[in-house]
């Protein structure tokens, strides 16, 4: 499969920044000024300064739902145009909250290294999990991913409920009015809010307490989201029960003492990672990047 990054250099002789930090300072120097168009993805994005060193950026097109790493701000100040990837990978992202739900209730990943490591024959049967279907299940952020979870979660019997900064118009679940609320009734967290300076440590210390020593948290969102030293301190003094994370504060790199615990389930961010999204999400860029240079709009802007 053609890859984003082969087709944007084929097709418009799109040119790669280089990777480290002292050849794209050169580079930008000399050429900042040439580009009108910034393909990116959710990882790296387009921030403060490397928008100012393209002065002349018309659009950035985000490969990603997630485009907190875009300066927005900016780019709103200087009229550049932002697109992204809504909808098409609702369905993979909620699938990993799900799998990530199911998992660390159920403690499959433990149980399956109970067995590579032959503990059932050696020490006998795995110890009882939590049950899945049937719990409360708080919802951070009811937007496009937070609905397709919250709706495969119906299947699992559980009561719904979320927050979000307002209330949504013609949902079936209960609103909390704030996340602290929202954890304290909910036996599972699950963050699907979208990253950006808004949403910095909404999960911090007070609402992991909420959530409370029989609980857990699943974040398929962004690090940013949660303070990932508060729930790390809080797994290590056993006020929470545990934990599915696919985003972490500073990717790659995991906190050391999650590695360790067997409550804690651990994905390297690969919520949109199948075949088919990535397609899609690849699909809906080039589209994204075709109408601009045909029209100057985008297909999906992101406001
Ligand atoms: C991608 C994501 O892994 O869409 C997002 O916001 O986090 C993921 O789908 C990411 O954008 C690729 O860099």
């Amino acid at each position: 499969m053609q890859t984003v990054q082969d087709a944007v250099v084929d097709e418009y002789g799109a040119v790669r920044l280089p990777d480290s930090a002292a050849d794209q300072a050169e580079f930008l120097e000399r050429h900042g000024s040439t580009f009108d168009v910034a393909v990116t993805s959710g990882r790296f994005g387009v921030g403060s300064e490397l928008m100012r060193a393209l002065p002349n950026l018309r659009a950035v097109v985000n490969f990603g739902v997630g485009y907190d790493t875009t300066d927005t701000r900016q780019a709103a100040e200087r009229g550049i145009s932002v697109s992204n990837t809504p909808d098409v990978l609702n369905d993979c992202v909620a699938d990993t909250a799900v799998a990530l739900y199911v998992d660390v209730l159920r403690r499959t990943s433990a149980a399956d290294r109970y067995v590579r490591r032959a503990d059932w024959t050696r020490k006998g049967n795995f110890p009882l999990a939590t049950k899945a279907s049937g719990k409360r299940v708080g919802i951070l952020g009811l937007g496009r991913i937070g609905k397709v979870i919250a709706r495969r979660l119906e299947g699992f019997d559980c009561t719904i409920s979320y927050h979000n900064r307002n209330e949504a118009a013609g949902v079936p679940y209960a609103y909390a009015s704030s996340p602290v609320e929202l954890a304290r009734n909910s036996d599972v967290l699950i963050v699907a809010a979208a990253g950006g300076p808004e949403s910095v440590h909404v999960v911090d210390s007070d609402v992991i307490e909420a959530i409370g020593p029989d609980g857990y948290l699943i974040n398929i969102a962004r690090g940013s989201v949660v303070d990932e030293q508060a729930l790390v301190a809080a797994l290590l003094a056993g006020k929470l029960a545990g934990a599915g994370l696919d985003v972490y504060a500073d990717e790659p790199k995991v906190p050391q003492d999650l590695l360790a615990m067997d409550n804690v389930v651990l994905l390297p961010h690969l919520g949109s990672g199948t075949h088919e999204t990535r397609a899609a999400m690849a699909e809906l860029t080039l589209a994204n990047l075709a109408q601009f240079a045909a029209d100057g709009t985008l297909v999906t802007p992101v406001s």
